[in-house]
C-alpha cells in the first residue's frame, strides 16, 4: 500500500483528521518501474539536439520507460510564445523550462529537454532545482562552421544576411559546458551512436 493510502485506512476517532499525504517523487517512479531523471541537451542550432533527443524518447519508448521531450522550437510555438532572444528573454525561456522539467521529474518521468540554452549560469541554475545525480547534462557538439554549413531551417544564412537578429553564434554568445556529464561529437558520430553513448552512461550511472 502506499503510504499515503494506508493513513486513509487508519482507523482514527472521528474528531481526528489526517490530511492526505501527497504521493512522492519516487512512489510515482516505482509504479512507472523507473528512476526519475532530466536529461539537459545544450549546443548550437543545427547541433542535432532535436533529432537526438527525438530518438531517445523513441528508445525509452521501446523499453517500456516513461519520457517526454521538451523542445525549444516546440515550447516557443506554445508556452513560451511571448518570449523572443534577446538574453532576457533566453534567461526566462530556461527558467520556465527548468519548472516543466521539475514537474514532470516530480511527476515520475524520464524528461530530455532540448534547448540551445546558451548560458551557463543558467544551465546551473536548472541543475540546482534537481537532486544529486537526477541532472545529467549533455553537451551536443558540433562546431559553428559545420551548423552553419547543415542550416536546416536557413537562419544562419539570415542572420548572415542581417535579416536576424541576436542569432546564437553569429551575433549572440553560446557558452560550452565545461564539465558536462555527457559531451557528444555530434559531427563525428552518428545521431544512434550518440543515443548508444547516453545510455551506456546512463546504465553505468545506475540510472537505467
Ligand atoms: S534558447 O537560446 O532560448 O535556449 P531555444 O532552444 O528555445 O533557444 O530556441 C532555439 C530555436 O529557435 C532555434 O533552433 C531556431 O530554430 C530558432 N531561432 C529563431 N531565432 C533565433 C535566434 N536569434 N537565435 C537562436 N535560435 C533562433
Amino acid at each position: 500500500l502506499l503510504s499515503s493510502q494506508r493513513k486513509i485506512m487508519t482507523l482514527a476517532p472521528p474528531e481526528i483528521r489526517f490530511e492526505p499525504q501527497p504521493l512522492t517523487q519516487q512512489e510515482r517512479g516505482r509504479q512507472k518501474l523507473q528512476q526519475p531523471f532530466c536529461l539537459w541537451l545544450t549546443g548550437l542550432s543545427g547541433a542535432g539536439k532535436s533529432t537526438i533527443a527525438t530518438l531517445l524518447e523513441q528508445h525509452f519508448f521501446a523499453e517500456g520507460r516513461h519520457s517526454y521531450v521538451l523542445d525549444g522550437d516546440v515550447l516557443r510555438r506554445g508556452l513560451n510564445r511571448d518570449l523572443g532572444f534577446t538574453q532576457a528573454d533566453r534567461v526566462e525561456n530556461m527558467r520556465r523550462t527548468t519548472e516543466v522539467a521539475r514537474l514532470l521529474v516530480d511527476a515520475g518521468l524520464i524528461v530530455i529537454v532540448a534547448l540551445i540554452s546558451p548560458y551557463r549560469s543558467e544551465r546551473n541554475l536548472a541543475r540546482a532545482r534537481f537532486q544529486p545525480g537526477e541532472f545529467v547534462e549533455i553537451y551536443v557538439d558540433a562546431s559553428l562552421k559545420e551548423c552553419e554549413r547543415r542550416d536546416p531551417k536557413g537562419l544562419y544564412a539570415k542572420a548572415r544576411r542581417g535579416e536576424l537578429k541576436n542569432f546564437t553564434g553569429i551575433d549572440s554568445s553560446y557558452e560550452p559546458p565545461e564539465a558536462p556529464e555527457i559531451h557528444l561529437d555530434s559531427v563525428g558520430s552518428s545521431p544512434q551512436e550518440c543515443v548508444d553513448f547516453v545510455m551506456t552512461y546512463l546504465q553505468a550511472r545506475g540510472l537505467i
